[in-house]
């Protein structure tokens, strides 16, 4: 097959795992849709868009923390060692652990080729000493880790509080995983949104401004627009609150009406108020999230967090799988 041919028909596989997901999400008793489906352009133009709001305070509080804290992190890296990014999206965070020079080398991961292509070159160019191997992979997925950085010892490094989206048991299974792929006294440097005051957490995922809510309704638009749906987005309201008995937000798509949706030649029918539950971002207070890590094999070297402790870098070291 053609390399053209080849991403054709890997485009195509992936649009019919979208309807397939789609179509299984919305035909469930409870509605649902997967919360990685809200990153096409549009959609990762408005998570960039929520980070820089007021009300929305882990992206801000977490870069401070890793300002701060940067040295005492660097002094936790074996010489020589490999920082291994899972999901890199930007590289804004590494850079201030890279920028410290306690790192030799930078295995940025992320599913799109073309945003590691130009991160590796503008990353080449600002931090000469390093040495950076990108790896074009779904890092919820198997992969292996390249051969270039065999010798060395392993730090991964996952920012942004993303552990918060996997079901607990899911979060620890991707702890288990991690910790298998870097190998036996590898290091974990993590980001984990902590549990707090109901009406904080409520605003940064309903904010004044609506952005998160074009961006929870934004996957009806990508749906119409990719699977041929016909949502009406009037038709549908974003709700966000926090679900202090899961310890988790949760996001919502209300349907403000009893109504039918036709999706891959499904007819979806939705009553008055019904919802389709669209995120779970879990938070955890120091101990919880230890005591998951502990479960997978994890045990902690050391924990920050802000003045207010709304946010938590954790850093752990992998004993056994
Ligand atoms: C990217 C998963 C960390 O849960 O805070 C932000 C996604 N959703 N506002 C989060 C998100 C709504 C975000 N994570």
């Amino acid at each position: 097959m053609s390399v053209l041919a080849r991403t054709a028909a890997s485009a195509r596989l992936q649009a019919s795992q979208f309807a397939r997901d789609v179509v299984s999400g919305l035909t469930a008793a409870r509605k649902t849709l997967p919360a990685k489906y809200f990153y096409d352009d549009r959609g990762s133009a408005l998570f960039e868009a929520i980070t820089t709001l007021p009300e929305y305070y882990p992206t801000r509080t977490e870069l401070g923390i890793l300002e701060a804290r940067a040295g005492e992190i660097a002094a936790l890296m074996p010489p020589g060692a490999a920082l291994i990014e899972l999901g890199s999206g930007s590289t804004t965070k590494a850079r201030i652990l890279l920028r410290r020079r306690a790192i030799a080398a930078y295995v940025p991961v992320d599913i799109s080729a073309g945003f590691l292509k130009r991160e590796a070159a503008r990353l080449r160019h600002d931090l000469p000493w390093l040495r950076i191997v990108p790896v074009a992979a779904d890092f919820t997925k198997p992969f292996e880790l390249p051969p270039e950085i065999r010798a060395r010892s392993r730090v991964g490094f996952f920012p942004g509080s993303t552990i918060g989206n996997f079901e607990p048991a899911d979060a620890a299974e991707f702890l288990r995983h991690a910790g298998r792929l870097l190998g036996p006294g590898a290091r974990l440097v993590v980001g984990v949104d902590l549990v707090k005051d109901t009406a904080v957490l409520n605003a940064a995922y309903d904010d004044a401004a609506g952005v998160t809510a074009a961006f929870n309704l934004n996957l009806l638009s990508r749906i119409n627009a990719e699977l041929g749906a016909d949502f009406d987005l009037d038709c549908f309201r974003h709700a966000a609150f926090f679900n202090r008995a899961e310890s988790r937000i949760e996001m919502h798509l209300v349907s403000r009406d009893a109504q039918q949706v036709h999706v891959a030649d499904r007819t979806i029918s939705f009553g008055r108020g019904e919802t389709i539950h669209t995120e779970n971002s879990y938070k955890y207070t120091i101990e919880s999230f230890r005591a998951l890590a502990a479960a997978a094999g994890w045990s902690p070297l050391a924990v920050w967090t802000d003045a207010q402790a709304y946010f938590s870098v954790h850093a752990l070291r992998f004993s056994h799988a």
